[in-house]
């Protein structure tokens, strides 16, 4: 029995900041599945079992491989039905996948761009070289100038997260009384920024910020478990 998640790593070989892997760290230990996180480099990603994947998150379930992380998610879900749900049944499933749109229309661009040479600080040599040529292409700008558009965005920020901060009024977690895939759709993009920001993405006092520190009380705290950027 054996279950590899394969996950971006900063040089240092200990901060996983990947927002994709980290939707899958949560869903793995919400499901009580013990698997063994292997750092890996963008230039590792090619080589990752198979070679046929081309980004992370991948996971190697007992053989089974699935290299997206939402796939993984629906995977875990049916290959571990003894374990807690992960979306609350088909119509939640359905439903988390118009959370990850959001996520990634919405919240991902700006924060890409606010963290763009946060990122970049922490990586390996060639992987700067590989994601300074790869966001460059993907911004149509370069990494300096879409850092300095980082005021901007974070000012804009707060109200890009009113979606969220509504459902909060009403209820603990977007899967009501206890946390589900979706929650942990939101979780990876704003651990993603509180690995790799040198300062918070959000004020201390918005109910946004209030159900990230829950989400990363749960399981244990492996949330907590990644030392926060000091660059
Ligand atoms: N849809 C994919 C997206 C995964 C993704 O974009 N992963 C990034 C890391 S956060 C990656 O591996 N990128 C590889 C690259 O840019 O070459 C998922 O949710 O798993």
């Amino acid at each position: 029995m054996s279950v590899i998640l394969y996950s971006l790593c900063a040089a240092d070989g200990r901060r996983h900041y990947s927002p994709h892997v980290w939707k899958i760290i949560m869903a793995l230990r919400h499901k009580g599945v013990r698997a063994e996180v292997r750092p890996v480099s963008f230039a590792d990603i090619a080589a990752i079992e198979d070679g046929s994947f081309k980004s992370v998150p991948v996971l190697n379930d007992n053989g089974h491989l699935e290299g997206d992380s939402f796939e993984i998610a629906v995977h875990l879900e049916r290959a571990y039905p003894d374990g807690p749900t992960l979306f609350g049944g088909p119509g939640g499933q359905a439903m988390a996948r118009f959370v990850e749109s959001f996520s990634q229309a919405v919240i991902h661009p700006p924060v890409s761009a606010v963290a763009a040479m946060d990122m970049h600080a922490l990586m390996s040599p060639a992987d700067q070289a590989y994601f300074r040529a790869a966001r460059e292409k993907r911004f149509g700008m370069t990494l300096e100038q879409a850092a300095a558009t980082r005021e901007v965005e974070l000012a804009a920020l707060p109200a890009k997260f009113a979606p969220l901060r509504g459902v909060l009024a009403k209820q603990p977690w977007l899967g009501g009384q206890q946390p589900l895939f979706a929650d942990y759709i939101l979780f990876g993009v704003l651990q993603w920024a509180r690995i790799t920001l040198p300062h918070a993405l959000l004020p201390a006092d918005d109910p946004v910020s209030a159900w990230f520190e829950r989400c990363l009380d749960l399981h244990g705290g492996v949330g907590r478990s990644v030392t926060l950027s000091d660059h």
